[in-house]
């Protein structure tokens, strides 16, 4: 008797043990057909750019070059760092051979990159962020990876992608890699939220929490109050009510995967608005609000601009910017309320 038992309890532990990424996806959709395959095998080669990240992000102290800037900018102007440049490299490294992806767009490269062989077969895009949070490199702090996947629409025979702006409805599938004590990759098929765990003994992401489910409300707000003096008066106003009132707690990270990361489990909000001379902010659409506005939903939260649901904004340019309200529903439509005020107020003074 005692035995039976035991031997339950390794099968569950087995069971548990070897739900990988690719069986998970097969599980989600309940078939083996050509485009569950596809999507499994794209999840597959995300997961190997992770780990080469990650395995390169443990020793980059230790290496040579590996940690700093490269001196040049990027196409939005900011100074590249060598980690930014080599987890670009990974993501195209690793779908070249894939015979997947067509279409590779990132935040770090003016236009997408195009691989021709695929194109044929492997009608899909994958949009990503190759490290969000990169000034928290050079100090060891969690970094993360952000990304997304489309259909390749029409044959973008100009090489414009101008298929690609549209809006994040049409996203199958989008998520992120966490470099943090331990790499965590989160995703999303559009059949609930998932997390798996790299097993560094394995070298497999393993199911470490399924259907994650964001609380409707959490004490945390997230954003650079840094910014107070040059945001829009209604976000000042959500500022000064959670000083005021018991029961909030600032966390900021400086890295967008983490501090949603921490939301997404334990439910609150993330804020990064625009400002009275930015009014579009900082993040961009296609890399990083839209991916975690997909992931957002699908775990029962939301994502706003302010004005409009992140998964309804259509993006007038590649690097398009949108300001992001992220979190628990009643976190979001609380700062959602003093944004409505104000343009009440506005429309009511003229
Ligand atoms: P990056 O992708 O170039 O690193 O920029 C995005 C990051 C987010 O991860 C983070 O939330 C934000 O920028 C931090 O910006 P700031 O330093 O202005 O607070
Ligand atoms: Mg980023």
């Amino acid at each position: 008797m005692v035995e039976a038992y035991e031997s339950l309890d390794y099968e569950y532990a087995l069971d548990h043990d070897c739900t990988t990424l690719s069986r998970h996806v097969f599980q989600q959709l309940q078939t083996f057909s050509a485009d569950a395959q596809d999507l499994s095998a794209i999840m597959n080669r995300i997961a190997l750019a992770g780990k080469l990240i990650a395995r390169r992000l443990s020793r980059a102290g230790l290496m040579e070059g590996a940690l700093g800037f490269t001196g040049s900018e990027n196409v939005q102007g900011e100074s590249v760092k060598k980690m930014d440049v080599y987890a670009n490299e990974v993501f195209i490294a690793v779908f070249k051979q894939s015979g997947l992806v067509c279409r590779l767009a990132s935040e770090e490269m003016e236009k997408p990159y195009y691989i021709p062989e695929n194109c044929p077969l492997g009608r899909y895009t994958l949009l990503y962020d190759p490290i969000d949070g990169s000034s928290n490199v050079d100090i060891n702090i969690n970094v993360g990876s952000i990304f997304a996947v489309r259909q390749q629409e029409g044959d973008d025979l100009d090489g414009t992608a101008s298929d690609l702006l549209q809006s994040g409805r049409k996203l199958i599938a989008a998520g992120y890699i966490l470099y943090g004590p331990s790499t965590v990759l989160v995703y999303s098929i559009g059949k609930g939220v998932h997390a798996f765990t790299l097993d560094p003994s394995l070298g497999e992401f393993i199911l470490s929490s399924e259907n994650i489910q964001m609380p409707e409300h959490g004490p945390v707000y997230s954003t650079n109050e840094g910014n107070f003096w040059q945001w829009d008066e209604s976000i000042r106003d959500y500022i000064r009510y959670v000083h005021r009132h018991e029961g909030y707690t600032a966390r900021y990270s400086g890295a967008l995967v983490g501090d949603f990361h921490r939301i997404l489990f334990q439910g609150g909000v993330f804020l990064y608005p625009g400002t009275v001379k930015k009014p579009e902010g900082k993040l961009r659409l296609l890399y990083e609000t839209a991916p975690l506005a997909f992931l957002a939903e699908q775990a029962g939260g939301r994502a706003s601009t302010g004005t409009q649901d992140i998964l309804d904004a259509v993006p007038e340019k590649l690097h398009a910017r949108t300001p992001l309200i992220i979190g628990s529903k009643e976190d979001v439509a609380l700062v959602e309320s003093f944004i409505q005020e104000r343009s009440r107020q506005a429309i009511a003074a003229h």
